[in-house]
This record gives C-alpha cells, structure tokens and sequence, in this order.
C-alpha cells in the first residue's frame, strides 16, 4: 500500500489497478528478527508462501493460471466489526488464514463459527476432495503442483464445472450486451484471471475495441468479494444493462459509492483506469474524475 497508493493519483488507501504495483513479497516485506513470528514482520515461511501466491499456479515451471496481485485490501479492516465482510471484523483473516486443518482443534480459527476452517481452505480442500478426487478424507496439503497425474486429474475434473472457452460470438450472434465486474481487492476469486479471460475473448474478437461492442468489464478499485472494502464498489449494474440493451447505451463508466464513507468515483469500462482531471480537487466526488487509457 505504501509503495504503490499514490500510483492513481489518489493517496486514498486504494491501489488503483494493482498489476502496475511493483510489489515484491521477498524484497519489500520486512522479515522478522531470527525468523520468529511477530506483528509487523514476516517469517521466511510466510514471506515464501506470499511469493508462491503472488507468482501463481504453475506447475514444472509452466504457467498454470494467473498471477495474484495484492491490491492493498489485504489489511482492510472494514468500518467496524458489525458492517465488515460477513461480520468478520479483519478481512485478512477472514479470506487468508488457512490453518484450518481438519483434525487439529488447536489450529481452527474462529472464522465462521468454531470449529470451522477458513475460505480458501474449506472451499479448496473441499472441491479437491469433492469434484476432483472423489475421496472425503483427501488433505489439500498432499496435492503435488510438480506431479502431472495430480495436476490432469484436476483439470479433467474441472474443466466440465466451469467452462471457460473466451469466445463468446455466439453470444453476440444472437444480440447479446454483457457487463463482467470484478474487485481488484478480491481475494477469493483471482480478479487477474478476469482480466486474462477477458483479453483472451477480446483476442478472439479481433480487439478490445470489438469485444466492447457488446461485452464491456469493469474492474473495481478496492472491492472485495461481489461487494464490500474501501473503494466506491456500491452500484446497480441492471439499469446500465437496461440502458444499453433497449436504449443503445452503452456504459463507459458506471458512478460507484462506497456506502461508509459516502465516497463516489467513476469505474471505467476496461482498459481505462479514474483519473483525477487535475490535481487539487476532490477525490472523493466522481465528478472530477475521467476515465483515461492506462
Ligand atoms: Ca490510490
């Protein structure tokens, strides 16, 4: 967050498009003192799983899904306890603690109630055990990126849940408008590989400038899952549809607010990113932003 807020324009606690965040786990990361765990510093173990998140899926060296960009939301800690993400007062622990692990009582955090272990690590364990390997006592911890029997297994078992193909002409063939969203503070569903699916259809149509014909993303500064976090993330996207489906209207930004601060600020239909029109005026009213290329 230090290094790359004022990125935007903006020093508002929001990275604004974190892929030109140049953020390093190994090298920006304070360690800790001869590797014991503390507040305010990193374990070796800690900073080489950041790196390991940050790096992405691969497997023998090859690629196999997209980076993950820390946005800064990382340490959002919400308004209050009440009105944070599901009642979880620290984000952080709520979407990154993964010591769930079934077995160990000692090792359950308090997430969505006792004896529950946290997001990332019920819904992986559980889709590994589930749709993947058809064994409910399999551990997610056994699974071997390098082994090639594991990593087939896996995308021959997912591949049929969750079609993926980038070509929507079909789609538009038959008079179809689509508005895609995604938080670049998420952290449960890589906002990255949103924006690889969507370069990938617009590889397929010929140019961002085409696919936009009918098929526009709008990636949120500082939301979180589906909604929440400090960016303005509030907004109803069903009457921009409608605007654009029955009145020809097609959004090149939609106004967000965020609901605790009162905050608003255009979102720009990607590529484009909100810049302040000059420096000195309000950030905080959507009016003196424009939606710029990046
Ligand atoms: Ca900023």
């Amino acid at each position: 967050m230090e290094r790359c807020d004022a990125l935007d324009g903006v020093v508002d606690g929001i990275v604004a498009d974190p892929r030109l965040c140049d953020f390093s786990p190994l090298r920006d990361l304070p360690p800790c003192k001869n590797d014991v765990d503390k507040a305010g510093c990193f374990t070796q173990a800690q900073i080489a799983a950041l790196e390991k998140v940050h790096k992405g899926p691969s497997s023998n060296g090859q690629k196999l899904g997209a980076e993950f960009f820390f946005s800064g939301v990382e340490s959002y800690r919400g308004p209050s306890p009440e009105k944070s993400m599901l009642g979880q007062p620290h984000l952080l622990e709520f979407s990154w603690n993964v010591s769930g692990f079934p077995g160990d009582p000692r090792l359950y955090p308090d997430l969505y109630g006792p004896g529950l272990p946290s997001a990332h690590y019920s819904t992986g364990s559980n889709w590994l055990r589930f749709i993947v390997f058809g064994d409910s006592q399999y551990l997610l911890e056994n699974f071997d990126f390098n082994s090639t029997s594991d990593v087939s297994t896996y995308f021959n078992a997912t591949a049929p849940q969750l079609p993926s193909s980038p070509d929507l002409s079909a789609f538009r063939a038959r008079g179809g408008k689509l508005i895609e969203y995604h938080g670049w503070g998420e952290s449960n569903v890589n906002p990255a590989a949103t924006v690889e699916f969507y370069e990938a259809s617009a590889a397929v149509m010929g140019s961002i400038d085409r696919l936009k014909t009918f098929d526009r993303l709008f990636m949120v500064p500082g939301m979180t899952h589906c909604g929440g976090g400090p960016g303005a993330w509030a907004f109803d996207p069903l009457p921009i549809l409608e605007r654009w489906v029955e009145q020809g209207q097609a959004p090149d930004s939609i106004v967000g607010s965020n609901p605790d601060t009162g905050v608003t600020r255009p979102i720009c239909a990607y590529p484009n990113v909100a810049r302040l029109i000059r420096p000195g005026l309000d950030p905080s009213l959507a009016s003196n932003f424009r939606c710029i290329a990046p």
